[in-house]
């Protein structure tokens, strides 16, 4: 199976893109952890970005706040698939973070997720490689109906609550 690679821009991105970590292992995906800045380590973050499909990945995840040009200047060094999480961090609650990685260029994609968005950039990740992999697009079904299942306990129980 392809590899998915996560990059942080910073250490302190971790707390928030450890929840899309967990749903990496709970799908036992192999991945790849990295902090790689655009703006601090750009020479790094270039030379794994420009070896990653060689290296065995198939998606790459990038997650930085601020003035968040990380998955941009991946997305501008590889044709993988690259996913943004767009970092709260700073004053401005993310919506600077969030408009730095959406607002791409003609030509080079970042599929942004939401603001702190982890778990959805690790699903989204997982489909990309479940297009080839029919087991791996089977367990994405069985967590749509688990967490179906989930939402229609917590409706019953509000309804037994508040209906009469
Ligand atoms: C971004 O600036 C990082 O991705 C992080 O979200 C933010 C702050 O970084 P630190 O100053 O905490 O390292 O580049």
């Amino acid at each position: 199976m392809k590899k998915i690679a996560v990059i942080l821009g910073s250490d302190s991105d971790l707390l928030i893109v450890e929840k899309g970590i967990d749903i990496l292992k709970s799908f036992s995906v192999p991945f790849e952890v990295h902090i790689y800045s655009a703006h601090r380590t750009p020479v790094e973050a270039a030379e794994f970005t420009k070896s990653a499909r060689e290296n065995g990945f198939g998606a790459i995840i990038a997650a930085a706040g601020m003035a968040a040009h990380l998955a941009g200047a991946i997305a501008a060094n590889t044709t993988l698939p690259v996913i943004g999480i767009p970092i709260e961090s700073g004053k401005l609650g993310g919506v600077d973070a969030l408009l730095s990685t959406v607002q791409m260029p003609t030509g080079i994609p970042v599929a942004t997720v939401a603001v702190n968005g982890a778990a959805n950039a690790a699903l989204l990740a997982i489909e990309m490689l479940a297009i080839e992999d029919g087991e791996l697009a089977e367990k994405l079904n069985q967590k749509r109906k688990n967490d179906t299942l989930k939402v229609l306990e917590k409706n019953k129980l509000v309804e037994e609550k508040f209906n009469v």
